[in-house]
């Protein structure tokens, strides 16, 4: 039904766009086609003039009633030390083209006017004018070269050479399809190497190489998780694609850069305000202090909820908008006591499994730093308790053993593998420093072979980590050491990981 109604109506409206067309021919005929054709001009003349009027004041109009959502007005002044160049440029660039726009526009509409049908007189032919090609030629070269060498002055300050003596904070941005990866250095400062044939979509998504010290301790910010970075620092941005077209966008800070699959870029800023400084300043507002949510006339204002973002300015696809991310800028100190939580993503995701290139190597530098670490913030304070007059309701019996993590033996022997000294080293320093401490050595084995063979196997180790111990200086009457074999199992002995649980030397306090 519908269907046909709107074929009835579009043959009516055919058939009235016929006919006015019909009239139209037959007045022409009764008026004389010239005379039809000067008045619709000089009404259109006349109407360009108005539309010109009304078109370049709503141009100043709306100019001033959206000056507050413009770049560098009021609380847009850029929050990085380069975007103020940037703006200047901005600026610069709109002043020039507000001019031309104005003026050509003028001309235009006034011209339609000016040069329409009138009767008795002629245009005017002529085919060269030196003096107007050079004018319209020489006018905007010079503005085209104050742009541009104002552009190229600002590029190169945005866009520095960081030598080895610069302090700067490097991080790398890789935008995919629809998120962004944001790898901070660690301790070392330095972001590993990476390769996309090493990318694996199990466990290392980046492509990191891992045989790079330098990526050892870096961390991978990803999902929405707030990116933070110190205020007043120079922060160079490695940007990297791994599928399609990505930007890294920073509006408030005037950084933008495309992410490109296959080429890395970068970026250098320095950022000039803090997240709480921004809302303290945006605060002063009276646009920016009504309620954030509109509903609730009571909640929080809109200044209270302001946050720097990091948004993809390439249309990269269906899910786009989602590489939206907070970013924070905090106090060095706070970043600095943030950017120590970072956990390493190798330590975390990749030490032990199989893409792990020294799965093989039981043990490597930064585990022995970590695990003095790890003994000086327990054991340390534990045994000083131990020493004092009053005794702590704390200290339960479990706390009293201590697993030795790295003391490895040869397979079906009690020789000790050279890997233990380092701990086994480390405990005879904290032994001597806690000379009140007497030691249990225990041996323990899993339950796979011969139960007695087990059992003098485990006093045989224990035996040998006893004597390392007493070769260290340490007085053999503070240590026992005895060989449990299976008898005291902490898991199931069903799995090889229960087994590999139950394999173990452990230190007791004696009381
Ligand atoms: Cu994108």
């Amino acid at each position: 039904m519908t269907i046909i109604g709107a074929l009835v109506i579009f043959t009516l409206i055919a058939v009235i766009v016929v006919q006015i067309g019909r009239v139209n021919d037959l007045a022409a005929k009764i008026r004389g086609e010239e005379e039809v054709m000067r008045s619709g001009n000089d009404a259109t003349g006349r109407w360009l003039v108005v539309f010109m009027v009304v078109f370049l004041v709503g141009c100043v109009y709306s100019s001033w009633h959206y000056k507050d959502v413009m770049l560098g007005y009021g609380p847009w002044e850029a929050s990085s030390e380069h975007g103020k160049e940037v703006d200047y440029l901005f600026n610069m660039t709109l002043v020039f083209t507000g001019i031309v726009f104005v003026i050509t526009h003028i001309l235009l509409f006034w011209y339609a006017y000016k040069y329409r049908i009138q009767q008795g007189k002629k245009a005017t032919f002529f085919a060269h004018d030196t003096k107007l090609e050079l004018i319209w030629t020489a006018i905007p070269a010079v503005v085209m070269a104050f742009l541009v060498a104002n552009g190229l002055v600002v590029w190169n300050n945005v866009m520095p050479d960081l030598g080895p003596d610069d302090a700067y904070l490097e991080i790398e941005a890789t935008g995919y399809q629809f998120a962004w990866d944001i790898r901070y250095p660690g301790k070392d400062g330095k972001i590993g190497d990476k390769d996309f044939r090493l990318i694996n979509m199990a466990n290392n998504t980046l492509g990191i190489n891992f045989n790079d010290p330098a990526a050892m301790d870096d961390a991978i910010l990803s999902g929405s998780d707030v990116i933070k970075l110190p205020v007043d620092s120079t922060i160079r941005v490695k940007i990297s694609a791994k599928d399609v077209l990505h930007n890294f966008y920073l509006p408030h800070f005037r950084v933008k850069m495309d992410a490109v699959p296959g080429m890395p870029t970068y970026f250098i800023f320095k950022p000039t305000k803090t997240t709480v400084q921004m809302r303290q300043e945006l605060s002063e507002y009276p646009e920016w202090n009504e309620p954030y949510d509109p509903t609730d006339p009571e909640g929080p204002k809109r200044w209270q909820k302001f946050d720097y973002e990091l948004a993809c300015a390439e249309l990269c696809g269906k899910g786009h908008y989602s590489m939206r991310r907070v970013l924070e800028i905090v106090s060095k100190e706070e970043y600095d006591a943030w950017a120590a939580t970072l956990p390493s993503f190798y330590k975390g995701n990749i030490r032990g499994t199989e893409a792990d290139p020294f799965r093989d190597k039981l043990l490597m530098d930064y585990e022995i730093q970590d695990r003095k670490a790890e003994l000086d913030a327990t054991v340390d304070p534990l045994w000083s308790k131990l020493g004092s007059a009053v005794r702590d309701s704390s200290i339960t019996e479990e706390s009293l053993i201590l697993k030795l993590k790295y003391v490895f033996f040869e397979t079906g022997s009690s020789n000790l593998d050279k890997l233990s000294s380092h701990e086994l080293d480390y405990i005879a320093g904290l032994m001597k420093k806690h000379p009140h401490i007497r030691l249990e050595v225990a041996g323990h084995t899993d339950n796979t072979g011969d139960a007695a063979a087990n059992r003098s196997l485990s006093q045989s180790r224990a035996d040998s980590v006893k004597a390392s111990l007493v070769a260290q200086g340490i007085a053999a009457s503070r240590l026992a050491s005895n060989g449990y074999g299976d008898t005291k199992p902490v898991e199931s002995n069903d799995a090889e990981e229960g087994r590999a649980k139950n394999r173990r030397t452990e230190l007791k306090v004696i009381k």
